[in-house]
């Protein structure tokens, strides 16, 4: 006799999908096996689902921030280019971030001693911790601290400085809107030491060339050095993601060096990536005159 398996969530998740709609007429969707988490923060909507084809999925405000599958393409891009061109990153702060896979990535080069991440929502730590603990793994170590804040705010009132500063930021709607302003970046410059860089997640060259032209404007109003890198993520509009280096005296080129890191086991950077992904397109290198 065969038995009937019944779902708790009932028979028609089977068949759900998420779409993100990535702009207008366009979207990404994923086939959706469950619903892990929904709740409405004091910032945002933040939703955990679990995708058959890129395993559990970190949402907020309708736009995926990390998925199991692709995170570590996003994470070692937006760390490992610049500590593999500042000599001495000792002091690194994070805006944003509260997934944790920056801090992570951060924490594994030993030249660092002190890693700050200051996150708005203090719901995404958690939910990040609860369903991402290899995302999360850096929270626990003794060089990392976490500051529930604005970013914005932060970076104008501290009296610290810092060797390098890593925007990872949502998209430029909701709370984050304000770290792609130029008075950010000119905060940010002000509390980074004399040698220091500034690296920030600069949206999709492909589906946001109007946001991404203005950030750039705002970004070279400020820093003498301002290069666009790219990365392959899968689940980000586009496909095609952009960072922008950002300096007050090195080049990521002509100051990379790849014994810096000593690390291994990293499944997106290496010495071939930092060279290529400097690389721009034509299309994309016309944004940014
Ligand atoms: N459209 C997605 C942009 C997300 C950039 N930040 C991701 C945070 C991961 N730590």
């Amino acid at each position: 006799m065969s038995e009937v398996v019944k779902s708790e969530f009932g028979p028609n998740l089977w068949n759900m999908w998420f779409t993100e709609f990535n702009k207008e007429g366009v979207g990404l969707t994923l086939k959706v096996s469950r619903v892990l988490h929904s709740a409405v923060s004091d910032f945002q909507r933040i939703d955990v689902i679990e995708t058959e084809e890129f395993g559990k999925a970190l949402v907020l405000y309708g736009s995926i921030m990390i998925t199991e599958k692709d995170e570590f393409v996003y994470h070692e891009m937006i760390s490992h280019v610049a500590l593999h061109v500042h000599p001495k990153p000792s002091n690194v702060l994070i805006i944003g971030g509260g997934d944790g896979g920056t801090l992570r990535e951060v924490l594994k080069h030993q030249r660092v001693q002190s890693a700050q991440m200051v996150e708005i929502d203090p719901e995404v730590v958690e939910v990040s911790k609860r369903f991402f603990p290899a995302v999360a793994s850096g929270f626990g170590d003794p060089r990392a601290k976490v500051i529930h804040d604005d970013g914005a705010r932060f970076v104008a009132n501290t009296q610290e400085k810092f060797d390098l500063i890593l925007s990872d930021s949502s998209d430029p709607v909701g709370p984050a809107q304000v770290l792609f302003q130029q008075t950010f970046y000119q905060d940010a410059f002000n509390v980074l030491n004399d040698d220091g860089i500034f690296v920030a997640q600069t949206e999709s060259p492909a589906f946001h060339a109007d946001n991404v032209r203005k950030i750039y404007k705002n970004l070279s109003a400020v820093f003498p050095t301002v290069m666009m890198y790219l990365a392959h993520i899968p689940t980000y509009p586009g496909s095609l993601w952009s960072f922008a280096f950002c300096s007050k005296r090195y080049h990521p080129l002509e100051d990379f060096r790849p014994e810096y890191g000593n690390i291994t086991g990293l499944d997106y950077y290496n010495a071939d990536i930092h060279r290529g992904a400097f690389a721009l397109p034509n299309y994309v290198k016309a944004l940014l005159l």
